[in-house]
């Protein structure tokens, strides 16, 4: 490991969340190579089978960067070697050949048996060619295959600023310089194309969004009828969101729909893990993130079930369920697939944008960002705020205030800010409560 000159570890303390490592590119020399070595190992694990590393931050300004290793099916690395991959990437360079031999022992990677598939692509920031070749530096420890797709297209051309399902769902209006009419239908993807909103104006010239809440409605909603036409009364079906599902999303599925509505912290992989406990899983963020995971015992029942004890129209419902499946993307949230499905899903209800938007009307809500996320740590699946000490407490005190008002704040996983989020009855409030929110925040963050 002659290359750890060039690549010293100086004692930066990184993290691989949801966002893989993301931070000023500056810093990321060293994790590209240790990255490499992972992506490498991970390959030999699969017994050879490829691997994918994107260097991309995504959305996040041209200064900042970051990586995510892909599985060979486009999963996400599991939650163990995350881990292991964070402590790596924080492993002083005298330590790294050992500790990488410990992993090896530790995880039976036959490195002798299978060479390492792996291949890598960046997007368009100055920084990323740099980076790849860190990558490429560390995956060639091993005499790897290298497959180096170069430049790839890139979400960096869709900001928070110029288009895209972010700037739609945070500013609550269509892409700039889009001139919507009623009757339009729209639908707004991100730069990755793994979440979808839909929005349309309606005949008050009201412009209306459907976001990963809506979508999520619709399809557990969906699925629960089916599944109780079929009669499959031990099949699960459960609603997985985060905290910044809008309340009145929330209510709807457990006292209308009545099914069951887990929260778990901010990023598809937490939501994904969550859906995997119920026979038909839907997981959506309201940013539009999410899909459907059905069980490998759902799928066995539909199989063996006596078409003839079933009636015509039970026959139809299972004709549509094991389409639906079939057109799911479970291994990915995937905005075409989804898009697909909300169409098919429209289409057999009968349901027009409007019907639908017409299930629950959304709370007002307002999401804002506060600088430095150092300080803030959350639990209970991001609701509430334990350091600084003392601000939940400000922050619940303000919120009684309101009426259905709702408040959190979170760090960033993919930014240096503090995301805050508020809800409340009307527009005015929401936006009150948020400002109020935000103040408290400054407030206690200065103080430290
Ligand atoms: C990442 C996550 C997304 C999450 C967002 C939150 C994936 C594929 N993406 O983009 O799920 O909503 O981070 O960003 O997991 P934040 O932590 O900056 O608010
Ligand atoms: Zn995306």
């Amino acid at each position: 490991m002659n290359a750890l000159n060039k690549y010293h570890y100086d004692g930066t303390n990184y993290i691989y969340g949801t966002a893989g490592f993301r931070m000023k590119a500056e810093l990321l020399l060293c994790v590209m190579y240790r990255v490499g070595l992972v992506a490498a190992l991970r390959s030999v694990y699969y017994q050879g089978k490829c691997v994918g590393v994107m260097i991309t931050a995504s959305h996040n300004s041209e200064e900042d960067n970051g990586v995510k290793i892909v599985d060979p099916l486009g999963d996400m690395l599991e939650q163990e070697w995350e881990n292991a991959l964070t402590k790596i990437a924080n492993t002083p360079d005298e330590l790294l050949k050992q500790t990488i031999i410990d992993f090896v022992i530790e995880k039976k990677i036959g490195i002798n048996q299978f060479t390492p598939s792996i291949a890598i692509g960046h997007d368009s920031r100055k920084s990323s060619i740099l980076l790849s070749s860190a990558v490429k530096d560390g995956i060639s420890i091993f005499k790897a295959n290298i497959y180096d797709y170069g430049l790839l297209t890139t979400p960096q051309l869709i900001t928070r600023d110029i288009c895209g399902a972010d700037y739609v769902k945070l500013h609550q209006q269509p892409p700039r310089g889009m001139l919507l009419k009623e009757g339009d239908r729209c639908a707004s993807i991100d730069g990755d194309a793994d979440r979808i909103l839909y929005f349309y104006i309606n005949k008050n010239q009201k412009f209306c969004l459907l976001d990963g809440d809506k979508i999520a409605v619709l399809l557990s909603g969906f699925l629960k009828d089916i599944v109780k036409d079929l009669h499959m009364e031990n099949i699960s079906v459960g609603l997985i969101q985060t905290a910044y599902a809008n309340g009145n999303s929330t209510a709807y599925a457990k006292n209308i729909l009545e099914i069951p509505v887990i929260c778990t912290s901010t990023g598809v992989k937490y939501l994904h893990q969550k859906a995997k406990e119920y026979d038909i899983g839907v997981y959506f963020e309201s940013n539009g993130h999410g899909t459907v995971l059905f069980s490998e015992r759902l799928k066995k029942t539909i199989k063996t079930f006596e078409l003839s004890s079933l009636s015509t129209f039970q026959q139809e419902k299972l004709n549509v369920l094991r389409n639906i499946i079939e057109l799911t993307n479970e291994t990915v949230g995937d905005a075409l697939s989804d898009c697909l499905l909300v169409e098919s899903i429209l289409f057999l209800r009968g349901f027009s944008l409007e019907d639908w938007n017409n299930l629950y009307d959304d709370l007002p809500n307002r999401q804002c960002k506060v600088s430095n996320r150092n300080c803030i740590t959350t639990t209970d699946a991001e609701r509430v705020c334990r350091t600084p000490h003392g601000l939940q407490e400000a922050i619940n005190a303000v919120v009684k205030n309101y009426t259905s008002g709702r408040s959190f704040v979170r760090p960033s996983g993919t930014e240096n800010v503090v995301r805050v989020y508020a809800e409340a009855a009307t527009e005015k409030e929401a936006d009150e409560l948020a400002k109020e929110v935000c103040e408290l925040v400054k407030k206690f963050t200065e103080k430290i």
